[in-house]
């Protein structure tokens, strides 16, 4: 299938190499999902590290927070029959979920939007609390006046849910905890407020009835949300069949909130589509890409950690030109280049 992303020929733009472990007993294995913004002239990644240690024979090792805050390492038996390892992102151990990697979020920096590279205070944030021991995912950075406000996924032994931080510098953060409970992911708040609220999507899942679909909720300071709506569902025989979930914060245009998101099929195969919210009130869906606008097609994206992935959580805007920054292959660092009208003009 052919897709309208014009990929940067660039690409991948990182690679797990190009990034120092955050201890020196880790390896980074992924790098992937940016949350993206404009602050002091440059173009800023806050890029998802995955990271685990090295692997001992018979075994599967991987780190996590203990009730304490620090790093322990745990230990598998390969060929425990309690073991349940058929999936590279996630295993079962004596009945209880984990995560083969740990994830941190790390700020890199750019003059021209293509080469990213640390700057020198470079700033990481990790996982802080029980609520955060298996790592922090797949930021959005939403700014609204001076403050940025950073969504994330949080990943624990109780679940998979939505944590909020908040900076005017990048340099001090206030942490207002977890705003969405489990299982919950994909939170972007919208960058400007409607009548007075703020409006945030995310991605609630319903394992017996319903799905995994993208939620509309409103709020009247940024922290706590209510009125959930449900907008956008997945849709049978359909690319984006089993899961749906928001990219960046909605695009503003003439037309209503454009809103990037990712679909997944049974298969767990990833593209990108697009949706339309009336500007005044975005619980009215007006429309949405029947078509997938990209889907995996380089080696980048085919293969890697976890293959057949494009998803992006972060985007800049200049006129028509929207650039997103996206993983690859659950794996790499990529960017993209669409025509916001283009993407309109798909939408039925
Ligand atoms: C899924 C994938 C993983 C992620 C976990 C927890 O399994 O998206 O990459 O680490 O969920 O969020």
């Amino acid at each position: 299938m052919k897709d309208i992303a014009r990929r940067f020929p660039q690409n991948p733009l990182l690679l797990p190499k190009d990034i120092t472990p955050s201890r020196e007993e880790f390896q980074v294995v992924c790098l992937l999902n940016p949350g993206v913004f404009k602050f002091e002239g440059k173009t800023w990644l806050l890029v998802r590290v995955a990271e685990t240690i090295a692997q001992k024979e018979g075994f599967i090792n991987f780190p996590a927070l203990n009730a304490t805050g620090n790093t322990e390492i745990i230990e598998v038996p390969l060929n425990h029959p309690e073991l349940i390892a058929t999936d590279s992102r996630i295993l079962n151990y004596k009945g209880l979920d984990y995560l083969t990697t740990i994830s941190h979020l790390r700020l890199l920096c750019s003059d021209d939007g293509i080469y990213f590279k640390e700057p020198e205070s470079n700033a990481s944030l990790f996982g802080i609390g029980y609520l955060e021991r298996f790592g922090i995912e797949d930021c959005r950075v939403s700014q609204i006046g001076e403050t940025y406000y950073l969504t994330y996924t949080a990943v624990s032994d109780s679940g998979v849910g939505v944590g909020l931080r908040t900076t005017k510098d990048w340099k001090i953060f206030e942490n207002a905890g977890m705003i969405f409970p489990p299982h919950n992911k994909d939170c972007a708040i919208f960058e400007e407020k409607i009548n007075g609220k703020y409006y945030a999507l995310h991605r609630p899942s319903s394992k017996e009835i319903g799905g995994n679909y993208i939620w509309l909720a409103e709020s009247e300071d940024g922290k706590l949300w209510g009125n959930h709506q449900c907008i956008i569902k997945s849709r049978p025989g359909h690319w984006d069949s089993a899961r749906v979930g928001a990219g960046a914060a909605p695009i503003k245009t003439e037309q209503g909130w454009l809103e990037i998101y990712h679909g997944a099929n049974k298969e767990h195969q990833y593209c990108l589509g697009a949706f339309l919210m009336d500007l005044n009130d975005p619980s009215k869906v007006i429309a949405r890409t029947i078509d997938p606008i990209m889907v995996p097609t380089e080696n980048y994206e085919l293969s890697g950690f976890f293959g057949f992935v494009v998803f992006t959580n972060g985007h800049i805007i200049n006129g028509d030109e929207l650039t997103i920054y996206y993983g690859a292959a659950d794996e790499f660092v990529c960017g993209a280049r669409f025509s916001i009208k283009e993407i309109l003009s798909l939408l039925h």
